[in-house]
């Protein structure tokens, strides 16, 4: 459960990424295919080389998707509803991959925001992106 310090840090963390939100996005959805090659199997469809056109986009869509919740951080399930219902019905991701986008999201915020990543907020951080996580595989069955 996030406290109310969590949704201040978390907040103020996405306040300060700004615009740069859809980049990490991109950059953190990069990382986790190099990282993690299984992941890649969801993505058929989509050119993961460096510098696709298609990943930036789809980090884009996802960073949106963090900003929303965190703009909603006292109804993350509301606010993120209908994604839910996406990935539960027809994306079918196996949950463990979500903690890996999350941890890579993280290593992408820690490169670029050393300053803002004090330990208090990347705990903070750390604990938002797993809410999401099971937001988005809370209606899997
Ligand atoms: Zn996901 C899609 C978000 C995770 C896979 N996604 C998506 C979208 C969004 C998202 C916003 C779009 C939708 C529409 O279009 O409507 N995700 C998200 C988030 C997260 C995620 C926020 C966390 C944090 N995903 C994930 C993972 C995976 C995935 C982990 C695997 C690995 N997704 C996916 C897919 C898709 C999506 C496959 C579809 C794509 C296309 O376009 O086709």
């Amino acid at each position: 459960v996030l406290s109310a310090g969590d949704k201040t840090n978390v907040k103020g963390i996405f306040a300060k990424i700004g615009g740069s939100a859809e980049e990490y996005g991109a950059e953190a959805l990069e990382r986790m295919f190099t990282t993690y090659p299984q992941t890649k199997t969801y993505f058929p469809h989509f050119d993961l080389q460096r510098g696709s056109g298609q990943v930036k986009a789809h980090g884009k869509k996802v960073a949106a998707a963090l900003v929303e919740a965190a703009n909603h951080i006292d109804d993350i399930a509301g606010a993120l509803s209908k994604l839910s219902d996406l990935h539960a019905q027809k994306l079918r991701v196996d949950p463990v991959n979500f903690k890996l986008l999350g941890q890579c999201f993280l290593v992408v915020v820690a490169i670029h925001q050393p300053a803002l990543l004090t330990p208090e907020v990347h705990a903070s951080l750390d604990k938002f992106l797993c809410a999401v996580g099971t937001v988005l595989t809370a209606k899997y069955r």
